[in-house]
């Protein structure tokens, strides 16, 4: 591990963690069944089998998790807000205590407001739902708009529409490839009409967060190349260019439903900021006409593209590459696509699974994207914030409980709470900066 120290960031810049409410919150009893229980609810849909039912408790015992983030000594603290509590009685009045807990704690509150967990009798494919979606936010805006300054709107609408849509190895678990491409339209739809809804309430820090990387072709044969950059315009260009330029990249408007310039109008309401996720790069070759295993998920042969791996890297536990310098190009290729087109950037997103309290390979994973962030910011990206995934180890979705994402570790017979290696040392990358 790198001994020098981190350089200096801008005074200002905002050093965060995040977490998500299905993830860590319990409770499950206590408000409306989401997509995410109903799915969990079947056989074999999660990997050792597990529920979101108990989680970490965090619905119980968020005042030991602020003590944590206090501890920590971090700005701001990124969660989500679950629709279906809020839609049942007494749910808002937790997110109240939450956030009121967090200011007395000096932490600011940076609430995402969809972060996967849609209520079970919504769909992503009905267009409705992003008219319904606009009406949780102005209630939740009505209620926590006079603490919270600083709003997520959504959480990888990427990765909802592939993984939950397209690919069926998340809720709602549809298996629909290209079909799925409406859940897109209609999420980036919702966000739209989130902003507004924002806005009229008087917010005037937002943003979303979208899950990024770069997309490496596996060669430079033209089938490979056209491959990866389908894979790209899917994962990447999809998401952002709607929201940044108020278009669809060629080739994929007409796969929308019904007229949508309007529409369009809405998704690509300024924002105050663009949130990245970013985990790792991905490699991208031509379709093997073959099913193939990646990442812990399969991907159908019809797909017209296969992703690859990338060799000589370290993995970890989830089996994905750590490449540090994917982050300075992700933002450098950002800037320069996006040029004036673009806000300032806020990493939402950035960290690793490894087992064991003694985590120096998370320590390394951060240390070295920490250092690839200063790195895109001295090359005049303006990044103004950078959160790590995850404050606790959480339910991690089709994975269930095996992947370790947090800076403090969770047993989940006796729901202790134990700091890692690594929250020590962002405790101290912390106190640097100050
Ligand atoms: C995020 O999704 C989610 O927002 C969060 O809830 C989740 O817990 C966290 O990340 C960790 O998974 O196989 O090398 O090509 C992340 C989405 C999709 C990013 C898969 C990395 C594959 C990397 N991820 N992607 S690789």
């Amino acid at each position: 591990m790198a001994t020098n120290p981190i350089p200096q960031f801008p005074a200002g810049f905002l050093w965060g963690v995040s977490t998500s409410a299905h993830q860590i919150e319990g409770a499950a009893g206590e408000r409306e069944p989401s997509v995410w229980d109903t799915f969990t609810a079947e056989p074999g849909r999660v990997k050792d089998g597990s529920t979101a039912a108990v989680a970490c408790d965090h619905y119980h015992r968020y005042r030991e998790d602020v003590a944590l983030l206090t501890g920590l000594g971090v700005d701001a603290y990124r969660f989500s807000i679950s629709w279906p509590r809020v839609n049942s009685p007494g749910g808002l009045d937790f997110y109240d205590r939450l956030v009121d807990e967090l200011c007395a704690a000096g932490v600011r509150p940076v609430p995402t407001l969809f972060h996967w967990d849609l209520p079970a009798t919504l769909d992503w494919l009905e267009r409705d739902t992003a008219s319904r979606f606009a009406e949780y936010v102005s209630v939740v805006a009505g209620r926590l708009g006079d603490r919270v300054k600083k709003w997520i709107t959504l959480n990888e609408p990427a990765e909802h529409t592939l993984l939950g849509h397209a690919l069926g190895a998340h809720a709602p678990g549809k298996k629909l490839l290209f079909d799925a491409i409406p859940a897109a339209h209609h999420q980036l739809l919702a966000h739209g009409l989130a902003v507004r809804v924002l806005r009229a309430a008087g917010a005037a820090d937002i943003g979303i967060a979208n899950s990024h990387g770069p997309t490496w072709p596996a060669s430079q044969e033209p089938a490979d190349v056209v491959a990866a950059d389908f894979y790209d315009l899917l994962l990447n260009r999809l998401f952002a260019d709607p929201v940044l330029l108020g278009e669809y990249p060629a080739g994929i408007g007409e796969l929308m439903p019904g007229d949508i310039g309007e529409d369009l109008k809405i998704i690509g309401e300024p924002l105050d900021w663009y949130g990245l996720n970013y985990y790792a790069p991905s490699r991208v070759g031509a379709a093997q006409g073959a099913e193939i295993e990646f990442g812990g998920l399969t991907l159908p042969a019809e797909l017209p593209f296969s992703v690859r791996e990338i060799e000589g890297r370290p993995v970890t536990d989830f089996g994905w590459p750590v490449v540090p310098e994917g982050l300075t190009e992700l933002l450098t290729g950002f800037r320069d696509r996006f040029g004036d087109r673009l806000p300032p950037i806020v990493i939402t997103e950035n960290g690793c699974s490894y087992e064991g309290i003694d985590d120096q390979d998370r320590i390394a994973y951060l240390d070295g994207h920490i250092r690839a962030l200063h790195a895109a910011m001295t090359a005049g990206v303006d990044v103004r914030g950078y959160f790590v995934w995850s404050l606790l180890d959480n339910f991690e979705w089709a994975e269930g409980y095996e992947r370790r994402f947090g800076l403090v570790h969770v047993d989940y017979r006796t729901l202790e709470r134990t700091p890692k290696a690594s929250y020590g040392w962002f405790r101290d990358v912390l106190r640097a900066q100050r």
